[in-house]
């Protein structure tokens, strides 16, 4: 039998385990990619493993999140990212360089090759044919000391695109149709790999907007085959020798297919506040907007951002509209420039603002109140823009744009003839926006200002345990709930201590004083829980706060990961209906747990402090249960060297 994309490329990595979809296997790490909000952390994590030097083929340092400078802390970090990038053999993205995942797609993605990403939109570069997989920042630290990444096997599941596209709609709109269908958590355990007759006219940075967005179906990665299309691609970006052909068997077998055929589809809109909550935009249109804005490592391409300049050619912004533009790169910047597309913007309007991830993580661009905010973002979580109760959507730039004209949610196909796609034979490169390390970083000092605090050590896990049941929250939890970002956190990343003090705040604000107060704790929670983004802040702060376990119906794949490398246990509700026997406020006892993580138990009883019991089971492979018991993972990697492994 033949095998898909993902299944070659995982096979050529393939360092433990076998290929059966559920089984626990470990792949090498090609290429590593942070960005500065988890990238701080990684790195110290990094350091603590003494070496001196990375060990992949490539890793880079991106600053694209905490951009704002309202005080020194996230210039400090920029320049300890700098020093550090520096010292271990990293490239570094410069601040104003571009979005990661934009970033890496335009100049170092490989087909065939694999990334590690400490970002849940790592997949992004899956657009152009590489297996990339969005990871905590402890995953990616050990991917770059040469340690294999561990995951279970993920099942390939197949969508078959058929047909074009009709005027108006877009890649945006593909992904939609799948997260309509799906749901937020349709993906788990999976990889998406696209085939069929309807890629040979679908471009890599449109491949690359479907990829990105398939992180929200809580998928494991997305892949597209690497074609004649991640040919052109890389020659326009002047990198034609890094392409290989890489195409799935005629006789591959997916685990299931989903077909879309694409000349059926229509302009889409994910209401507030779930990507998934996804209808026609004519559902919703002449609804008022306030705000547009285009950008995000979703949809911010050359193709995007020019598109939009010239649907808005003899066209005026509504006056009740703030119009903004981030572009997703330099390069997207400076060719939109020479192609006059920046300059059609300007006129027309737009606020054009640095390159980069601003409001899509509640840096800046919050929306006034009780306004509805159009963003071609990737999550509309409640409250991720900044704006208590906000009201967002996501769509194409096409709805985008047509919607800033009229003031209302506008389907684009009302505006009539669709302008042509841009796109560029050869983009104009110019790379001094990324720096490369020198050969020997022995002598390069590492900068820390003062809000870069040491990492907080972690004892091992008692063989008892008895939890304050902290909070028990629903279903489809975010990462945004449990450790908030935006302009007031996000500087917080590189001192657990201070960041701490935010958990769940925004559901709860005495969670923080309380669960310390009441420490050890667990949480309790619904289905989901913990989708978005590979933030390791959500495991680590709750982790420092006393949180030794979490007890819910199903989590999201990162957050699981993360939990385990902080030593906190994931368990999962043996019936589902043994949510409603626990209250917040209650107590339960875990007897035995150490021994039963470390012989292999499958599920565990819990005492309940109402006098009930409860089953929950324990889906960890063994390489968990050790770090489980070790307290952290930093701990059992240190063990290990400790004992000359
Ligand atoms: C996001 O989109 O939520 C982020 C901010 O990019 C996160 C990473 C982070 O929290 O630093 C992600 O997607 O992983
Ligand atoms: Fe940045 Fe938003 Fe992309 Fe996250 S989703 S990397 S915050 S642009």
């Amino acid at each position: 039998m033949g095998f898909t994309v993902t299944q070659k490329i995982i096979k050529e990595h393939l360092r433990e385990g076998e290929m059966i979809p559920g089984n626990p296997i470990a792949i090498s790490i090609d290429q590593t990619l942070t960005q500065d909000a988890t990238g701080t952390m990684a790195y110290l994590e990094f350091e603590a493993t003494g070496l001196p030097r990375v060990r992949t083929e490539l890793s880079v340092s991106y600053v694209d999140h905490n951009l704002l400078q309202s005080d020194f802390r996230n210039a400090d970090d920029h320049r300890f990212l700098q020093s550090i990038a520096a010292k271990y053999g990293i490239y570094f993205s410069r601040p104003g360089n571009g979005i990661c995942h934009q970033v890496h797609l335009e100049r170092f993605a490989v087909p065939g090759k694999t990334l590690l990403g400490s970002d849940s939109h790592t997949p992004t570069a899956g657009g152009g044919g590489m297996l990339a997989i969005g990871a905590g920042g402890l995953d990616v630290a050990m991917a770059m000391a040469g340690q294999p990444f561990h995951l279970r096997m993920p099942e390939v599941v197949g969508v078959r695109l058929v047909g074009e596209m009709g005027p108006w709609v877009s890649a945006r709109d593909v992904i939609l149709e799948i997260l309509r269908r799906l749901s937020v958590k349709g993906g788990v355990g999976k990889v998406m790999e696209y085939f069929g007759p309807g890629l040979s006219r679908l471009t890599v940075p449109e491949r690359a907007t479907i990829a990105n967005l398939g992180t929200e179906l809580g998928a494991t990665s997305t892949v597209f085959p690497s074609d004649e299309m991640a040919r052109a691609f890389l020659k326009a970006q002047g990198r034609e020798d890094a392409w290989r052909r890489i195409e799935a068997d005629p006789d591959a077998s997916y685990s299931e297919i989903i077909e879309i055929d694409l000349s059926g589809l229509e302009p889409m809109i994910a209401c507030p506040s779930s990507p998934d909550n996804v209808v026609p935009v004519r559902e919703v249109a002449g609804k008022p907007v306030a705000q547009v804005i285009v950008g995000s490592c979703a949809n911010s391409s050359y193709r995007d951002i020019c598109l939009v300049s010239r649907a808005l050619q003899d066209r005026k912004i509504s006056p009740d509209v703030s119009f903004e533009i981030n572009p997703g790169s330099r390069q997207v910047l400076e060719n939109a420039d020479m192609s006059g597309d920046l300059q059609a913007l300007i006129h027309a309007g737009a606020r054009i603002h640095q390159c980069g991830c601003l409001g899509c993580i509640g840096m800046g661009q919050a929306p006034a109140t009780d306004t509805v905010s159009l963003r071609t973002f990737t999550r509309n979580f409640p409250g991720r823009s900044g704006t208590k109760n906000d009201q967002v959507y996501l769509c194409s730039p096409e709805t985008a744009v047509a919607s800033a004209i009229y003031g209302v949610i506008t389907d684009p196909r009302d505006l009539g003839d669709a302008p042509q796609a841009p796109s560029v034979d050869n983009f104009f490169l110019n790379d001094n926006g990324i720096i490369h390390p020198p050969e020997n970083g022995e002598s390069v000092e590492i900068i820390r200002g003062p809000n870069i605090k040491p990492l907080p050590e972690f004892e091992q896990l008692p063989e008892d345990l008895e939890l304050n049941v902290l909070l028990k929250v629903e279903d489809n939890i975010t990462t945004d709930h449990i450790m908030p970002a935006g302009s007031k956190i996000l500087p917080l990343r590189s001192n657990i201590p201070e960041i701490s003090k935010y958990v769940f705040s925004s559901l709860d604000a005495g969670f923080a004083e309380r669960a310390l107060a009441n420490s050890p704790g667990v949480i309790v929670g619904g289905e989901n829980y913990g989708q978005g983004s590979s933030r390791e802040h959500a495991a680590l702060a709750p982790r420092y706060l006393g949180v030794r376990a979490k007890l819910v119906k199903s989590f999201a794949r990162i957050h699981k990961a993360n939990l385990i490398n902080f030593g906190i246990v994931p368990m999962t509700f043996a019936d589902p209906a043994d949510y409603d026997k626990i209250s917040q406020d209650d107590k339960i006892i875990i007897r035995g747990l150490k021994t039963a993580i470390e012989s292999g138990a499958q599920d565990i009883s819990i005492e309940t402090s109402s006098g009930g019991a409860v089953r929950a089971l324990l889906d960890l492979s063994q390489r968990d249960r050790q770090i489980l018991a070790s307290g952290s993972l930093l701990n059992w990697v240190k063990a290990r060297i400790d004992a000359g492994e």
